[in-house]
């Protein structure tokens, strides 16, 4: 049976637009899924440690019929790709993708929790999720666009191509 999972992709490498770009087409090579829908690639502040670059954020709708874990697993094997290719570059880790929501499910796994610990207050989560599916609901039942109106928009912005 297959199921619907977001993903929340980020990059601030030297060239993270195309980071994100690659991983997208990536995505949609994983064994027994296939990508949806996209958003826009948003620009937006670095949130954590000052001083690193800006990052690239997207948000992707899969269609899967692997397990919550193994869509991690496979998820974790596109992001160490990515980190291969930085080291020989000497650059930092830098490719995130986080599962975002699975589903309907809620997660406490020691590997994984969904829905994703951070996401209700992150602008470049919430955006670009809207975009995509402006009326979901998270699995305790509250509604994106609830959660948007205490998000501000801040310096996220679509990334002009
Ligand atoms: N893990 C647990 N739940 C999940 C999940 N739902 N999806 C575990 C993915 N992984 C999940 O992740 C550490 C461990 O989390 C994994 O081994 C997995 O088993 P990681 O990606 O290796 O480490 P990390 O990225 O340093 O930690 P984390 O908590 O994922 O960081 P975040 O929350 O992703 O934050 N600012 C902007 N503007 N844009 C960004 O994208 N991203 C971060 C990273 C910080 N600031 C940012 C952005
Ligand atoms: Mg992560």
């Amino acid at each position: 049976m297959s199921v619907h999972a977001y993903i929340g992709l980020g990059s601030n490498l030297g060239n993270p637009i195309q980071q994100v770009g690659d991983a997208l087409i990536e995505l949609n090579q994983i064994p027994l899924t296939r990508l949806l829908q996209q958003s826009q690639l948003y620009r937006s502040d670095p949130v954590g440690p000052p001083g690193q670059p800006d990052y690239v954020n997207a948000v992707a709708l899969l269609e899967t019929a692997l397990e919550a874990l193994e869509l991690l697993d496979a998820l974790q094997q596109i992001e160490n790709a990515h980190q291969r290719r930085r080291i020989q570059h000497w650059g930092p880790r830098t490719l995130d993708l986080d599962l975002l929501l699975y589903a309907d499910q809620q997660i406490d796994h020691e590997r994984l929790q969904v829905p994703h610990p951070h996401m209700s207050e992150r602008e470049f989560v919430l955006y670009p999720l809207a975009e995509i599916t402006p009326e979901i609901k998270l699995p305790d039942g509250t509604a994106l666009q609830q959660l948007l109106t205490k998000c501000p928009l801040g310096t996220l912005a679509p990334v002009a191509l």
